[in-house]
């Protein structure tokens, strides 16, 4: 980045005692994958297919590799995004390995271009890549680095918009497993549709487990809190996503009309968009992405956020990663898992009787399974 931080050139600041404790980023590696799907999860707003990823890794001078996961939901973002990665990440080569230090600097320096869209996810993929490397160096795992203890951390599954025979057979699988709850993508054309099928589910996996549900921002705020209205008394454990991610006012609007609490989250980009949705009231609940959120950094502050106004946190996504900061998550609530990254990652987390289990993990957990790399590479 070249430019001194007026932090760092603070003459007052002690000087740290050894100096050979200092670790230098080297170099970075991008590689794009395209990770097919068993079968796609649709959604309200459209279908994943497969997942087009980001694999970094960043090279220390003391030998250390730090991996990230950059999901960029498009193939057509892929080679862009690898592109940032790589051109962003040649900014701090030579510079101390300090993640949150140099989140800050980049914040500061594309003040003007912005930290959003493919931009937040290349520096993302950098943060995530960077804390992992920490984390390694010092034989650790973030959890440890961070100050906390593995926890088990309570999971649930996800069902696509596959109707109401095959969403009830989907969650029957995830009970099997015994995952805590399940989540079900609804929005159907209509109201009686989606209380079928959360009737179904219902009926097929008992009483015990969780039931969720996700519109992926398919309705207005007129029509969610008519059709949220009509699913208020099914014991569902949230709604998520009703309408439009960014539109806060009307997600508060819904919050305020309905009992069943509102979840909100993985499309915030970073803790200020955090922030605006919490002084709107848009959500009951939060569930930051690991990407948009801003890496490691950027969860750190938005749990600090949500335990500041005591709301319970989930994840969307990267369940490695996201299992350890819920263990530094003073508001943890549930991880979302999906094992669509499983076939790359070496050796994918670990759910035992529901409960996510992050002991013994390096760095963030993540290593790759370089066969499935080389066969899934772009
Ligand atoms: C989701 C995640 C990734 C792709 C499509 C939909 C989803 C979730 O909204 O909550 O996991
Ligand atoms: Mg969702």
């Amino acid at each position: 980045m070249g430019q001194p931080h007026p932090i760092q050139s603070d003459p007052t600041q002690s000087q740290p005692r050894d100096s050979k404790q200092r670790h230098k980023i080297r170099r970075f590696q991008v590689r794009a994958v395209r990770v097919p799907m068993e079968q796609p999860h649709r959604t309200a707003s459209g279908a994943v297919t497969e997942s087009p990823l980001v694999l970094t890794d960043v090279f220390t001078d003391d030998g250390a590799v730090g991996h990230s996961i950059i999901f960029t939901y498009t193939a057509a973002a892929l080679k862009p995004t690898a592109e940032l990665i790589q051109n962003l990440g040649a900014l701090v080569e030579g510079e101390e390995l300090a993640p949150a230090e140099i989140a800050d600097r980049f914040a500061s320096r594309f003040r003007l271009l912005g930290t959003q869209g493919l931009v937040g996810m290349a520096l993302a993929g950098i943060d995530m890549a960077l804390w992992d490397a920490q984390a390694r160096i010092h034989g650790t795992s973030i959890v440890r680095l961070l100050g906390g203890v593995e926890k088990p951390v309570p999971a649930y599954g996800a069902v696509g918009y596959d109707g109401i025979a095959e969403s009830a057979r989907g969650a029957e699988v995830w009970a099997k497993l015994g995952f805590k709850g399940v989540k079900a993508k609804i929005g159907y054309p209509t109201v009686s549709e989606d209380l079928a099928v959360v009737r179904a589910i219902r009926s097929a996996i008992g009483s015990e487990m969780a039931i969720m549900v996700d519109y992926n921002q398919s309705l207005t705020p007129a029509t969610a809190i008519q059709r949220l209205r009509a699913l208020d008394d099914e014991g569902l454990a949230w709604f998520e996503e009703p309408v439009l991610a960014h539109d806060y006012r009307g997600h508060a609007q819904v919050a305020r009309e309905i009992r069943t609490p509102i979840q909100c989250g993985e499309n915030w980009w970073g803790p200020h968009d955090m922030r605006e949705a919490i002084d709107a009231g848009a959500s009951d609940y939060v569930m930051p992405d690991m990407m948009k959120i801003g890496g490691v950094t950027g969860w750190t502050r938005a749990a600090a956020l949500a335990e500041a106004h005591s709301i319970p946190v989930s994840n969307h996504l990267w369940p490695e990663l996201s299992a350890q900061l819920m263990c530094c998550t003073p508001t943890a609530h549930y991880l979302e898992y999906a094992d669509w990254w499983n076939p790359i990652v070496a050796e994918p987390l670990r759910v035992v009787g529901g409960m996510a289990d992050v002991t013994g993990a390096n760095g963030g957990g993540v290593e790759w399974n370089e066969a499935a790399v080389a066969r899934f590479a772009v």
